[in-house]
């Protein structure tokens, strides 16, 4: 049991690389392993690791999360925050395995709404519920032996207890580098977003991995992660009070500087909750990265920035942060 998930993170990661139980190879990819692990994590609010050497993309994990919460499966959008994402992508268009939102947040037959809204309700009705689970991958996605995009999340479990939300996340493979970081990222905020919804405070979440697993070409980096002796400490914010509008009108910022269509600025946040003017921020921050390659971020897009998300920032693009 861990209080952060940075503390978590380089636990299972020095854990892997000192003692893993097995060598791999599949898929084309070897990889060290160690099979059913627990991480349980007191305080899923403090989901961001500062890790110099990750060099984490917060850019990416918040575009991910709202992807998922708004049902999409578009290539166009998320893959304009990680471009490697293009090659899980059988159709060019879409991706099916990888994308969780329509799974969770997409209304379905026969009552026209999602799983998230099931579970949500179920809760309001029976607080003590142990079937407040929602369910990611599908029996037919192995019907095709050549997917390259099967779902790695089985499930997720809320459970309302001692007056707080937790989550359980049931992963049959996960990578306890790239994936896990963006993994446990989202779907906290998700059982965040959810507790909010329920008006309760954020329990604890628990990560549930039948395949834990390390790729050797990620090794030299790994090394360099726990090598590191000082991290700085930010503190984590917590969400307010969000209702569905709310995500939409980030989903419109996000959309149009995805597209080069609009500046986000001081004045632009004012009318906003200080959390997600934060998160439209970045989007701003990353506008500048990708659409004005020969110029530094502006210094007024930088001072919208939380000094944790800033110190991301510049690991992440050191060159483009003065
Ligand atoms: O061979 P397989 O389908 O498991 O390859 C996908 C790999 O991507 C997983 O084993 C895991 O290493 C990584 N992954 C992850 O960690 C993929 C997804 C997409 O569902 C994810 N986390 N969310």
């Amino acid at each position: 049991v861990y209080t952060t998930f940075e503390d978590a993170y380089l636990a299972v990661l020095r854990e892997i690389r000192q003692a893993p139980q097995y060598e791999t190879e599949t898929r084309a990819k070897t990889a060290i392993e160690t099979t059913n692990v627990l991480l349980t994590i007191r305080n899923p609010v403090a989901r961001t690791p500062h890790i110099a050497a990750r060099k984490a993309n917060v850019v990416f994990n918040h575009a991910e999360a709202l992807w998922y919460l708004t049902g999409r499966d578009d290539l166009d959008m998320i893959a304009h925050y990680a471009p490697n994402l293009r090659r899980l992508s059988e159709d060019g268009e879409t991706l099916t395995g990888t994308a969780y939102g329509p799974r969770l947040f997409k209304p379905t037959k026969p009552d026209d709404r999602c799983q998230f809204d099931r579970v949500i309700e179920l809760l309001r009705r029976d607080p003590d519920a142990k079937r407040a689970t929602m369910l990611i991958m599908q029996p037919n996605e192995l019907v095709d032996p050549d997917n390259p995009d099967v779902a790695c999340t089985l499930g997720l479990q809320l459970m309302l207890r001692g007056g707080q939300l937790h989550m359980s996340a049931y992963m049959r493979g996960n990578d306890a580098m790239i994936g896990l970081l963006g993994d446990v990222f989202a779907f906290t905020l998700i059982q965040e977003f959810a507790a909010r919804q329920l008006g309760v405070e954020v329990g604890s979440y628990a990560h549930h991995v039948g395949s834990m697993h390390i790729n050797v070409n990620d090794l030299p980096k790994v090394d360099r992660m726990l090598a590191e002796r000082t991290r700085p400490a930010f503190p984590a914010e917590q969400m307010p009070a969000t209702t569905w509008t709310d995500l939409a009108e980030v989903a419109t910022w996000e959309e149009r500087l995805r597209k080069d269509a609009a500046v986000f600025g001081p004045d632009d946040a004012a009318g906003l909750k200080p959390y997600w003017a934060q998160v439209i921020a970045l989007f701003e921050v990353y506008r500048q990265v990708v659409y004005r390659a020969d110029q530094p971020v502006s210094p007024e897009a930088l001072a919208m920035l939380r000094p944790g998300h800033r110190w991301l920032i510049e690991q992440r693009w050191p060159t483009r942060v003065p």
